[in-house]
């Protein structure tokens, strides 16, 4: 890691520090995590695990910043609907921390070992510092706004692809049968022969760090939440990626439907997933 992204007790130290310290104790836990339980549908899980990490995150975060609101995926009830009005009590705040303690908690009570920590500061809405970590590599990947995006302490910059053909794309299922299921379906089966191939690890926030790193060509992935996309966004705007939604529009924290990239192949891939959602 730079100096330049330390320096001291900085908002990107305690992120940092907030990451490392639960994706040690989550490492610690594979394999043997004690409680499963569904929350939205059968394959909503959540553990013991996804639930302790937040809180030391959250501990953390408000013993260096009292002052800070706090949006945490575990401290929501499930579903979309609960998720929107959380993100929209908070979204405003002139800081507000914006937390998935467990991305890929499928993975995690599989023993699959893909999984992540990640963590955002927003501030009044734009997203400042982000921070993924991946706790099997030991890596960790770091984001501020203006001063791009580190892995293992290494700039990180998006891959060279120019065109889809060129491409390796990840993506994940969501869990709505009536409406994002069957639009990712249908993208699937569009991209799946213009791409060199697709991939689907299960954690949201290292497919965005990957884009970010220049590990995948792209990513897109429909029904997601502000904590799944809050840290890797900027993650792929500093490395010079970009990221809409799938219409196109600027990312920001409400954004569901996402679409990142190398930025040469986001206008060919936008277009290729709504040449899909509208049949054509
Ligand atoms: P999670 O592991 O933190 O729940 C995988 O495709 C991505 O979808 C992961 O980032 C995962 O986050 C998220 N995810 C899993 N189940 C979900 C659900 N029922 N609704 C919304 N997102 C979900
Ligand atoms: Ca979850
Ligand atoms: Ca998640
Ligand atoms: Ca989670």
């Amino acid at each position: 890691m730079s100096d330049q992204i330390i320096g001291g007790k900085s908002f990107t130290a305690v992120a940092i520090n907030c990451a490392a310290k639960a994706g040690e104790w989550i490492k610690t836990k594979l394999g043997n995590h004690t409680s499963l339980s569904l929350k939205y549908s059968a394959q909503d899980l959540v553990t013991e695990v996804d639930k302790g990490a937040e809180m030391m995150i959250r501990n953390l975060v408000q013993t260096h910043f009292p002052d800070h609101s706090f949006l945490g995926e575990e401290g929501v009830e499930p579903g979309p609907e609960a998720s929107t009005r959380a993100l929209q009590s908070v979204r405003d705040a002139e800081y507000l921390w914006v937390v998935d303690p467990l991305d890929g908690t499928t993975n995690f009570v599989h023993s699959f070992p893909f999984f992540s920590v990640s963590i955002a500061l927003a501030h009044r809405g734009e997203v400042i510092v982000g921070v993924v970590y991946d706790p099997i590599r030991d890596e960790l990947f770091v984001a501020e706004k203006g001063k791009g995006a580190y892995v293992r302490g290494r700039r990180m910059g998006v891959s060279s692809e120019q065109n889809l053909r060129e491409s390796l794309i990840a993506t994940g299922f969501p869990a709505d049968p009536n409406y994002a299921l069957p639009l990712n379906m249908k993208g699937l089966q569009a991209l799946v022969p213009q791409v060199r191939n697709i991939r689907s690890g299960g954690s949201a926030a290292l497919h965005m760090a990957y884009v970010a790193a220049g590990r995948l060509s792209g990513f897109w992935e429909l029904g997601l939440n502000a904590w799944d996309l809050a840290a890797g966004s900027l993650l792929v705007t500093e490395s010079g990626g970009r990221l809409t939604d799938i219409k196109g529009n600027p990312y920001d924290l409400g954004v569901r439907h996402v679409v990142a990239s190398n930025a040469h192949i986001h206008d060919e891939f936008l277009h290729a997933l709504q040449q899909a959602e509208s049949g054509n």
